[in-house]
């Protein structure tokens, strides 16, 4: 049999079909066996290795160690999760947002701030928060197309995750970055209520200029549930404490309001935002309520 190996990436998954792109083709392939045997489940970004028989259909042989995961939407490696916000309609939710960054720090996944609806109000009070916490933040404007080719460089050869609450306009923004995507937009049924996505299984779109791109469903997309930081580490998924802590009178310091605690210095300082801290509290108790065999559980 003449078979030819190939290296691609997985773009999505279906019932135990894999897609995987590989030179500007797409195959149909399976997983071998040893996978499962192994309990490894391809994922959508996977790097792997094919090879594919002369009936056009391939086998996944390899998957190369993963630099990062996400599971709720499931992709591996993944460089950067954008996070896009609205002005307005649906307004701006900073503990949506700081929950999204933290995760993505959480597994080493780089965060960008998106703020789109900017012809709706004005955003500059956030644009401060998220500047001063240290990340990139970009503006947009779907309804103008401002901003729009700024964005579209920074997604360049890498794989990237569009993520946000329903309506903030995901789909739209990705459909001005590459029109050929053509995703649905603006389907939230008045009639069924809030909650109902547009967006629903994740593939990986692929960008004329290289990279990818994944558009997750709505509401707060990537789900926290089951992506959960222990408490202990949900510090270090806030940059911008990262020259106070070790800093604090007790070494135990949680930093939600301790005495001598150089986080709470600092935000009395404004060096810190109040926000950011704030919604650092809301996840840190969140995160205490989580007990281990509820994290074991699946
Ligand atoms: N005024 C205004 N409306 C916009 C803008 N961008 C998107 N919209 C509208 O916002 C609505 C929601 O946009 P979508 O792109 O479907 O939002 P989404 O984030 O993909 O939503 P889900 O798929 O449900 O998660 C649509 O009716 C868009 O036309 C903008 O810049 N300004
Ligand atoms: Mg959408
Ligand atoms: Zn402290």
């Amino acid at each position: 049999m003449i078979e030819t190996q190939k290296n691609g990436i997985i773009i999505k998954g279906i019932s135990g079909f894999y897609y995987v792109e590989s030179e500007n083709t797409v195959y149909e392939c399976k997983a071998r066996g040893i996978f499962r045997k192994e309990g490894i489940t391809p994922l959508a970004g996977d790097r792997v290795k094919i090879s594919i028989g002369a009936n056009g259909k391939g086998w996944v042989e390899e998957i190369a160690p993963r630099t990062s995961y996400l599971e709720r939407p499931p992709v591996a490696n993944v460089d950067r999760i954008y996070i896009v916000v609205s002005a307005a309609d649906p307004s701006p939710s900073p503990i949506v947002i700081d929950r999204l960054t933290a995760i993505a720090e959480d597994k080493e996944i780089e965060p960008v701030i998106v703020f789109n609806k900017t012809d709706l109000a004005n955003v500059d009070e956030y644009i401060e928060i998220y500047k001063k916490a240290g990340f990139d933040t970009y503006t947009v404007c779907c309804s103008t197309g401002e901003g729009v080719d700024a964005l579209r460089d920074t997604l360049v050869n890498k794989i990237n995750v569009f993520a946000g609450n329903s309506g903030v306009g995901k789909s739209s923004l990705l459909n001005l970055i590459c029109p050929e995507f053509d995703l649905k937009t603006g389907e939230i049924s008045q009639k069924l209520g809030r909650g109902r996505h547009t967006t629903r299984h994740v593939e990986l779109l692929k960008l004329s200029n290289g990279g990818y791109v994944a558009d997750t469903p709505g509401f707060a997309s990537i789900d926290m549930e089951k992506q959960w930081i222990y408490k202990e580490n949900l510090q270090f998924a806030f940059r911008e404490f990262k020259d106070y802590i070790g800093e604090c009178k007790f070494t135990s310091c949680s930093h939600t309001g301790e005495k001598g605690c150089a986080i709470g210095d600092a935000v009395e300082k404004g060096i810190i935002s109040k926000s950011r801290h704030q919604n650092y509290i809301t996840l840190y108790r969140e995160m205490e309520e989580i007990k281990d065999w509820e994290r074991n559980k699946e």
